[in-house]
């Protein structure tokens, strides 16, 4: 039998709309980040009117999640994010680097969805930082480093005329991109065909960055979402090393084959431990959060020894 690269948490799912405090109609696809010894989840939540908020949750061990009772971004009210989140925040993901903590969403507004980026030090408060895309961008994860004295992000925008791929670009200050290039696309007939993303935020190890993505492969019985792994080259990351052939996760659990959208396992976060193991988490279905944990040498090794090309 092949092996399992991620172990799923006995305990799964690990938070659901029933464990918030206020009235939510989902809890899945978010970010996690370790602050002051203690784990720290950003959640994705729909409210009944089909618009999403952010809310965040805390725990000592990485899996019993404690909601707070007030959720951590809602739409701005303030002037220009205002008129760009006037549908919603979604999919956070949470970049600790220089010394504090960043999260990117996606925004929704009536002109598409395009990436904001706020910024925390204590996940007490929160201030809006500025938009880093226009409309038609989703998936952005900001490497938790500089890389040759630039800031460096992953994202996925939309086209009509190549499957959707993912993109690297670079920045001085985080504000600015540019230098944009396609670095990673989907496979025909390969179980990412249709569309991948960027998903956890990369993962420093000694033989590169750990890439954790999803990728979408349309089915008569609808899209079914699917995890998989990529390894960049340390101080070329735009340089591609290796690409799982192989999915790592697949929505099997009850709660990830049926829900709000049903087949679906949807990562913004991952945790590395000292002891060379990850934390990964997931939204199953769209409706609730999953983790588990997997070997990070395995998901390394994947990607060198049974790669598919990358374009
Ligand atoms: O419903 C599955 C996912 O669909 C979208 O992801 P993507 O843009 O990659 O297809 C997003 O709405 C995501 O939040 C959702 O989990």
């Amino acid at each position: 039998m092949k092996k399992e690269f991620v172990t799923r948490y006995e305990g799964n799912p690990i938070l659901t709309k029933d464990d918030i405090p206020y009235k939510v109609e989902t809890v899945h696809n978010a970010g996690v980040t370790k602050f002051d010894g203690r784990y720290i989840m950003l959640f994705r939540s729909h409210l009944d009117t089909g618009r999403s908020i952010i809310g965040i949750a805390e725990s000592e061990d990485g899996f019993k999640f404690t909601a707070r009772d007030e959720p951590f971004i809602v739409p701005s009210k303030e002037p220009v994010f205002s008129e760009y989140e006037e549908y919603g925040v979604e999919d956070p993901r949470i970049t600790a680097l220089d010394g504090a903590y960043y999260i990117t969403y996606s925004a929704y507004s009536k002109y598409g969805v395009r990436i904001g980026l706020a910024k925390t030090t204590d996940f007490q408060s929160v201030e809006r930082v500025t938009f880093i895309t226009q409309a038609d961008y989703r998936n952005t994860v900001i490497f938790p480093e500089k890389i040759n004295g630039r800031y460096v992000k992953l994202d996925r925008p939309h086209s009509d005329i190549s499957p959707w791929s993912i993109w690297i670009s670079f920045s001085e200050d985080l504000r600015y991109w540019g230098d944009s290039k396609l670095v990673m696309k989907p496979v025909a007939y390969h179980w990412d065909e249709m569309k991948i993303g960027p998903g956890a935020v990369p993962i420093k190890t000694e033989k590169g960055w750990l890439s954790i993505y999803h990728g979408v492969f349309p089915t008569m019985d609808g899209c079914v979402y699917r995890l998989g792994v990529a390894l960049h080259k340390l101080d070329e990351p735009e340089v591609i090393l290796g690409v799982g052939d192989r999915w790592i996760l697949q929505p099997e659990d009850p709660w990830e084959v049926v829900g709000y959208v049903h087949n679906v396992v949807f990562t913004c976060g991952a945790v590395a431990e000292d002891d060379g193991t990850l934390k990964l988490y997931w939204g199953g279905a769209d409706k609730v959060m999953c983790a588990g944990t997997a070997v990070i040498d395995e998901l390394v090794e994947l990607c060198l020894s049974e790669s598919r090309e990358a374009k």
